[in-house]
């Protein structure tokens, strides 16, 4: 399948326990929906298991469907970005590879795109979302955004859900100024999204976090890429 009218990105850092499930749960998905020719691209930076193997064995099973891109230098923002300029699909989208998201969305999000939105965002803080996590990362998330809202001037409720879907050339407009390599690479889209008129909408979703103790997140250091990222962007506006 030389150019499908969809591609997923799945950013992958060292993910061997969960790839190999939750790649054949998105074949399965995307398979039984029937009405999208679509590629799946598991970009790994960095992983230090045996994530590689892991996707390149997929790669191997599901020829045609699953692509495996290795990066040398870490970096969730990085590995995204390298994805978005390299896909040919006219419509692009990345998801987290726990597949917190309720994959029911996708339609939703698909949807909004075949409307006319530029870009489709999940939201675990929108009203009818519902979101299974510790009452920590929920606080943490509600003043994240409490501040893109109020620093930012952002119309969103969640600006880093790990499940979006965009329209590939407006998207490709903006990536230039985006200059995260990290986490906070979604909110920066956005930012930038909006500056430069993109239509955005948001879509409910349910979230089921992590199993407790598996969290690879770091929270000092994400804390503090947030903040800086909200100072610098605010010094763009
Ligand atoms: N390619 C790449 N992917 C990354 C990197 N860091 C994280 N990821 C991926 O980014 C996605 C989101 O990371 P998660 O660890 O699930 O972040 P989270 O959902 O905020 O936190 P959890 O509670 O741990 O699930 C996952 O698919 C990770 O494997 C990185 O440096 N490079
Ligand atoms: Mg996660």
């Amino acid at each position: 399948m030389p150019n499908p009218q969809l591609e997923i990105l799945l950013p992958v850092y060292n993910e061997s326990d969960v790839l190999e499930q939750n790649v054949e749960k998105l074949v399965r998905y995307f398979d039984g929906q029937a009405r999208w020719e679509y590629k799946l691209t598991i970009i790994d930076n960095g992983s230090t298991d045996n994530s590689l193997a892991v996707a390149e064995g997929l790669r191997e099973r599901f020829a045609g469907l699953v692509h495996v891109i290795r990066l040398d230098v870490k970096g969730r923002g990085r590995a995204l970005r390298y994805g978005l300029l390299q896909s040919t699909a006219p419509i692009v989208g990345y998801m987290d590879i726990d597949l917190s998201s309720d994959l029911n969305a996708f339609g939703d999000l698909y949807a909004a795109i075949a409307e006319g939105h530029d870009i489709a965002i999940g939201s675990r803080l929108a009203k009818g979302s519902c979101a299974a996590r510790s009452s920590f990362r929920n606080a943490l998330s509600c003043g994240y955004n409490a501040l893109v809202k109020k620093v930012l001037k952002l119309d969103v409720s969640d600006a880093q859900c790990g499940f979006k879907l965009f329209c590939r050339g407006p998207v490709l407009g903006i990536l230039p100024f985006v200059k995260s390599d990290h986490w906070c690479f979604d909110t920066e889209l956005l930012f930038f999204a909006f500056k430069k008129g993109l239509k955005v909408k948001e879509i409910p979703l349910s979230w089921k976090e992590r199993d407790k103790g598996k969290s690879k997140v770091r929270i000092v250091p994400y804390v503090v890429e947030g903040l800086g990222t909200l100072a610098r962007l605010k010094s763009t506006r």
